[in-house]
């Protein structure tokens, strides 16, 4: 909830404390705090080499957002709409692990590091599907912005029905930042957690993504703004909105994107 002031803040912690940020978490789940901010979750090192090795990468801009909205790798509301959807997604999953994994060639994986870094207090994996033998879910999506994004929540037990990631207590979205704009991208995260009653402003209506909700319905609700550094991991609380403000650059905002999510103490990566 936000305070007297009708602020709501982000808490900035360095990158060695895994201790405070996994305290931080329930504090999290309760809207407490709008984010943890991790600052140089990557050092410059382990940037560089990222970022030499994704110009061997491809980005997918999605139809009609060139230069606005790409991804390198998967996601799993990607596919939940298609028939079969969710077999096909988990078809998909080797080979985009194989591309996540050439970015990280050189480096030790920063999905790996996140994995540790929450290891140190809770159980902490990447999410698996009973349904499917135990298939791993990805983790690790590159998610490329030109322009700011639409407003919108993401939370498994509404998006997708039937994945086992939708039986959890809470859903977190990290982010970690791998190139920022010159200005801009800001990421805002309103004190608002989504509610059926919220879908009359939804202007998607089969995949999830090209529209989003109407912009102004959240009116003056309380919200953070978060405008991370280059190496810095930003965990949030996906149900509620958020929106990736306006960017000024010509080269895009990089994010390397999982959810995690919390059940029954343990915690799960995925996208
Ligand atoms: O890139 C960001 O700051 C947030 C992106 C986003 O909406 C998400 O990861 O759910
Ligand atoms: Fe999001």
């Amino acid at each position: 909830m936000a305070n007297r002031e009708n602020q709501w803040n982000a808490v900035q912690i360095g990158p060695n404390d895994p201790a405070e940020a996994c305290a931080l978490l329930p504090e999290l789940a309760r809207n407490e705090i709008a984010a943890i901010k991790i600052g140089h979750f990557l050092g410059e090192q382990e940037l560089a080499v990222i970022s030499a090795n994704m110009q061997n990468q491809t980005i997918a801009w999605y139809a009609n957002k060139t230069n606005q909205q790409g991804r390198i790798g998967i996601n799993a509301t990607g596919f939940s709409h298609l028939p079969d959807g969710k077999k096909k997604y988990f078809d998909a999953t080797p080979a985009a692990e194989d591309d996540r994994d050439a970015i990280f060639d050189g480096t030790h994986s920063p999905i790996n590091k996140i994995v540790e870094f929450f290891g140190h207090v809770f159980d902490t994996k990447i999410a698996t599907e009973p349904e499917l033998a135990q298939a791993r879910y990805f983790a690790g999506l590159i998610r490329a912005m030109g322009a700011k994004s639409t407003l919108h929540f993401d939370y498994a037990p509404k998006q997708l029905p039937g994945w086992s990631v939708a039986d959890a207590d809470e859903q977190f979205g990290l982010v970690l930042y791998l190139q920022m704009p010159e200005a801009g991208g800001a990421l805002n995260i309103y004190d608002h957690p989504w509610t059926p009653e919220d879908e009359s402003h939804n202007n998607d209506h089969v995949e999830k993504g090209t529209f989003g909700f109407d912009e102004d319905f959240l009116g003056d609700t309380p919200h953070a703004s978060v405008l991370p550094s280059e190496g810095d991991l930003v965990v949030f609380r996906t149900r509620n909105f958020h929106q990736v403000d306006e960017i000024h650059s010509d080269r895009p905002r990089l994010g390397l994107t999982t959810f995690m999510s919390q059940q029954a103490g343990a915690l799960a990566l995925w996208s």
